[in-house]
């Protein structure tokens, strides 16, 4: 289970602030984010990332943590941008694992034709190490169901260490990921490693750039296609998260993620 994370100072000069009049002018619209990827690769600590609470379990186990979709729901922009986020069982794993990997692309496939046109926004999480081609076997499975219906974004996370920035992961590896036939809509380098009131300025301010990045996304490809200026510093309250448990999840969207056990 990770820890509580710490509040971050919010560096507001990049982004436009609504102001009361401005936000009552606008109706609330719904974001659904559904989060993809292989066992062990954030997808949960991502989750854990953008609500700012310990939400999603996580776990260092090499087999999978995240046994079934779970809904989250938070709001940005004050609270004129509702988003919820899907976290989902990992792919990749095998016949002894958690959630077999075929089992994994059902529920995916469950979720994504239950939510229909009301998918805004596939982010597809990858361990940053490097660019290898078996990344190709998912992002291929995925972009088979929603063909170029649904943006799908890169989110590539453990860049914690990487020099001189996270970014220039993608200057690295950016280029190989479409010699190996992927492409995508935005990418995010980040890291969603826990962390706490211990750790260092350094870690604590890359994951303050992880969290602005992963919501510029969002906002980007919300179901109004980013006609509004960027995040706004009232987004910070979050004042609205809760998790949907999947019993309430299936009633509230009308859609069934379990598998057979
Ligand atoms: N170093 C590092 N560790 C990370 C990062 N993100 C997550 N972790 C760790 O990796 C492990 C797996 O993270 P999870 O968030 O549970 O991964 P997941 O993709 O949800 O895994 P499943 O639910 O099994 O599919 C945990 O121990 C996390 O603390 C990161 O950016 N850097
Ligand atoms: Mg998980």
């Amino acid at each position: 289970m990770s820890l509580a994370l710490p509040q971050h100072n919010f560096d507001a000069k990049s982004f436009h602030v609504p102001n009361q009049s401005e936000a009552s002018h606008h109706t609330e619209e719904t974001c659904n984010v559904i989060l993809f990827g292989e066992t062990g690769t954030g997808k949960s600590s991502l989750i854990n990332l953008v609500t700012k609470k310990p939400m999603a379990r996580t776990s260092y186990e090499s087999t999978g943590c995240t046994t079934t979709t779970n809904m989250y729901e938070f709001s940005m922009l004050n609270n004129l941008l509702k988003v919820k986020l899907f976290d989902t069982p990992g792919l990749g794993e095998g016949d002894e694992g958690e959630v077999p990997d075929k089992e994994a692309q059902q529920v995916l496939k469950d979720l994504l034709r239950s939510l229909g046109d009301d998918v805004h926004l596939l982010m597809y999480c990858v361990r940053g190490v490097r660019a290898r081609r078996a990344l190709y076997r998912n992002y291929n499975f995925i972009r088979s169901q929603v063909k170029d219906r649904v943006p799908i974004v890169l989110i590539v996370t453990g860049l914690e260490n990487q020099e001189p920035d996270m970014e220039d992961w993608w200057k690295i590896n950016g280029q190989l990921m479409s010699n190996f036939g992927m492409s995508f809509a935005g990418y995010a380098c980040v890291t969603t490693v826990t962390v706490d009131e211990d750790a260092g300025n350094r870690l604590k301010r890359r994951h303050d750039q992880s969290y602005h990045a992963v919501c510029r996304l969002i906002e980007q490809y919300r179901s109004n296609g980013g006609q509004r200026p960027l995040l706004d510093a009232a987004e910070m309250q979050h004042n609205t998260i809760r998790q949907v448990p999947l019993t309430m999840a299936v009633r509230y969207s009308g859609f069934s993620c379990s598998y057979p056990r």
